[in-house]
């Protein structure tokens, strides 16, 4: 059975500013971003892909530094299959733009404005459609796209950045019925930073692969490529993780006592390359000392966020029984847990101890 292999990324976003970092982390950073594309390029060779697709903003803006275009062409020069790329809002092609401006090596191929246009890989049995944005914003390119006429053992494939929604956005807004009527066996999309896994839309399978690294809390997670395989049984898709900067938010209940052992615990996974925000939740008998964690786990993370959330652990009972609102409600609850004839009714009995005592100290008492 004929199949076809095709490494997908997305959203690369090199040479981004990280401004909330100090100057040289950030500059560390951007240097990180550029490992990314050998990366791509080294999966996808050891993966027997037989294209790659990076479907927009490879770079953060038109202002590409010399040492990341070079990275460009280096990673992707080298590599024994074509390279399509279809530019989004944050790396539009126009003349003057560094796509126009790259001496680009011949195996990779630009799609260079809002008009849907197709390359055909005969010695593949392929072909790759595509389009770019020409500006920060772009029209609905799929809007009108004849569906192209289907020819035996060939495949269809877009590389498009866009916006899949119900029809407005000002990002290339992409319907899912124009995706069912493109008459594509596989549209790689790019825009959309949290991966979608494989989406179907009729006879058409979709999918975002996601941003490729994490660039703040709000992209939490393994970030990487999607390795998609189409064949005549349909399509599949692999995520293959790039192993780049991670962020994560991770929330540890210290209940247990050990503060440290269980933020240790819940962050095994997490390199001294990765962003870390933690939130400590739980009922302690003394709270958390902030200070004395962050000493335990200096250089344990890139960045460690400590949020604590923690309650200080009280026996609700203690004021049962005095002179006051709090003491008669407690009298009265008291007897109900004493005579209560399993667990849950008595952990049932102690948590309306617990809010009543919150509501009556909270100012009810009067
Ligand atoms: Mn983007």
């Amino acid at each position: 059975m004929r199949e076809l292999k095709l490494l997908c990324a997305a959203d690369l976003h090199l040479d981004s500013r990280f401004e909330a970092l100090p100057e040289e982390t950030a500059k560390k950073r951007r240097e990180g971003q550029r490992t990314l594309l050998f990366k791509i390029a080294e999966l996808a060779e050891r993966h027997g892909a037989q294209a790659i697709l990076l479907s927009g903003d490879v770079f953060e803006s038109g202002a590409v530094s010399a040492d990341t275009q070079a990275a460009f062409i280096k990673a992707f020069g080298a590599v024994n299959m074509p390279v399509f790329v279809s530019p989004g809002n944050h790396d539009p092609y126009s003349s003057s733009s560094v796509w126009a401006r790259m001496h680009l090596p011949e195996n990779i191929y630009v799609f260079k404005s809002e008009k849907i246009e197709c390359v055909g890989l005969d010695d593949l049995n392929l072909r790759i459609w595509g389009a770019g944005f020409e500006n920060s914003f772009c029209r609905p390119v799929l809007e009108n796209f004849n569906k192209p006429r289907k020819t035996d053992g060939v495949f269809d494939v877009m590389v498009l950045h866009g916006d899949v929604c119900a029809g407005k956005s000002d990002y290339n807004p992409i319907t899912r019925r124009q995706l069912e009527d493109s008459g594509m066996d596989y549209v790689a999309l790019g825009h959309i930073h949290t991966r979608s896994g494989l989406e179907r839309a009729g006879e058409t399978i979709f999918a975002y692969p996601g941003c490729t690294e994490g660039r703040g809390y709000d992209e939490t997670g393994v970030k990487g490529a999607y390795l998609v395989t189409v064949s005549e049984a349909g399509v599949k898709a692999e995520l293959l993780p790039l192993g780049g900067v991670r962020y994560e938010i991770i929330t540890v209940d210290v209940s247990g006592g050990d503060v440290l052992e269980a933020v240790k615990a819940a962050t095994v996974e997490l390199s001294d390359n990765d962003y870390c925000r933690i939130i400590l939740k739980g009922e302690c008998e003394e709270l958390p000392d902030a200070t004395a964690l962050r000493k335990a786990l200096a250089g344990r993370f890139a960045e460690l966020q400590l949020r604590d959330e923690t309650v200080e652990k009280r026996d609700v009972w203690a004021q049962t029984g005095h002179d006051s609102l709090a003491g008669v409600f407690l009298a009265k609850l008291r007897r109900e847990y004493d005579a209560a004839v399993s667990e849950e009714e008595r952990r049932l009995v102690e948590l309306a101890a617990h809010y009543g005592l919150a509501a009556i100290e909270s100012g009810c008492e009067k």
